[in-house]
């Protein structure tokens, strides 16, 4: 059965329109534009087939974000069906000793079990905010979420399987599929480093319960660092190749030119002359406490938000009230570990009265910090510009 789509409107759904409306976001939001999806609240319809929907902000106070509010991204409108008692794993592939079939009470048996704390973020988050426009699904600032994350290790799973040292890229597939043969399967591969790595996950598990079936149910691949083209849903095929990926989504799609965004971790076998794929998450950040109008008031909204990146840590966060030319430290909050949001807050500097912006701006412990404007790029991923909202300051 494939994924039932309720496009019923609902109190809930006017609500959370309305609150999403109010967030004073830059993307227009059209009136019926929220839909129910199995064991979702409403959120912001990008499109309804295949199905696309957005977080709305609000939902970013807190460090985690809950499921029924996680955002939802596929390629292909033709989903996997949800049958927990069918489905397989298979490994394989020429790098593999011997072929594995693991059911999914095998796999929760015959390996230990780990956890983590990650941001699954999508490549083009925030695209709909890049000027002049880029085409592709324009996305707020909704298209990630962060969640703690439950399974097995996919290097010990690998190494069942025994992998062998030719090994390159391991390849990821799942079953969905295109209603027509118009666009290829989605095959992600990673570099064997981050396959064995031990925080990359098969997980079954999202906060503490089963995957919602639009986050990948029954099992998800889970890369923290990585954005989240690399988090196969509905995993049910692993190769290990000696050879580089070479679809369409490894070599053409999720690409960027190399010297524009130079990146700390890499894919060798899959860079080119001028072209490398999207890898690691940008360090970023988001002002979250914005009143129902989408401005902050001096002095009685609170002054918070989150940080993020790739897990190489949060260093710092700033705001500036005076377009850049001074900044403000902000207090870091709880640390759910490298790979997870970092809530942050500040106290309100003493403001002559009028009308403001806020910028809030992150570093990492590399040295990464984020840029007054987006970096433009063909297919617009990576924005991780500064967010910018309206203050009030009253006499
Ligand atoms: N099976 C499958 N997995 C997939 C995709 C997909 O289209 N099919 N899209 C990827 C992309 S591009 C993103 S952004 C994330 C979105 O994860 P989510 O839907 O759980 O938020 O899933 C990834 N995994
Ligand atoms: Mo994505």
């Amino acid at each position: 059965m494939a994924l039932e789509l309720t496009r019923r409107r609902t109190m809930l759904g006017l609500l959370s329109a309305a609150l999403w409306s109010a967030t004073g976001s830059a993307i227009a939001f059209a009136r019926d534009a929220v839909a129910l999806l199995p064991g979702k609240m409403a959120l912001r319809r990008l499109t309804h087939r295949p199905p696309n929907y957005e977080t709305p902000l609000e939902y970013f106070r807190s460090t985690l974000t809950p499921n029924e509010a996680f955002f939802v991204r596929y390629h292909h409108a033709v989903i996997p069906s949800g049958s927990a008692e069918d489905h397989r794993l298979e490994i394989g592939g020429s790098a593999v000793e011997r072929s594995l079939s693991l059911s999914l009470p095998e796999l929760r048996r015959d390996f230990a079990v780990a956890e983590v704390v990650a941001v699954c973020q999508c490549s083009g988050n925030r695209r709909g905010l890049f000027e002049p426009p880029v085409a592709g699904l324009q996305w707020g600032h909704g298209a990630m979420g962060n969640a703690r994350w439950r399974g097995v290790r996919l290097a010990d799973v690998l190494a069942r399987a025994g992998l062998k040292n030719t090994a390159l890229e391991i390849a990821f597939d799942a079953a969905d599929a295109p209603p027509l043969d118009a666009t290829p399967d989605f095959i992600k591969s990673l570099p064997i480093a981050k396959a064995l790595h031990p925080d990359t996950l098969i997980a079954f598990e999202m906060n503490g319960a089963p995957l919602p079936e639009p986050n990948g149910f029954p099992v998800r691949l889970v890369v923290p660092g990585w954005t989240a083209t690399y988090w196969i849903k509905h995993l049910n095929k692993i190769t290990a190749l000696e050879s580089p990926e070479k679809n369409f989504w490894m070599s053409t799609a999720y690409r960027m030119p190399r010297s524009i965004f130079p990146l700390v971790s890499r894919f060798p076998s899959q860079e080119s002359g001028e072209r490398a794929p999207v890898t690691e998450i940008a360090v970023n950040s988001l002002i979250t406490s914005m009143e129902a109008d989408g401005a902050l008031v001096a002095g009685r909204s609170e002054l918070r938000g989150i940080a993020w990146d790739s897990g190489l840590g949060i260093d710092r966060v700033e705001v500036s009230f005076d377009q850049g030319l001074t900044w403000r430290r902000c207090e870091l909050g709880e640390n759910l570990g490298p790979y997870s949001f970092r809530p942050w807050r500040a106290d309100w500097p003493a403001l002559p009265p009028g009308q403001y912006e806020v910028w809030a701006r992150a570093a990492n412990r590399a040295g990464q910090v984020q840029v007054e404007k987006p970096i433009p790029n063909p297919s617009g991923y990576q924005h991780n510009a500064f967010h910018r909202v309206p203050v009030r300051v009253s006499a």
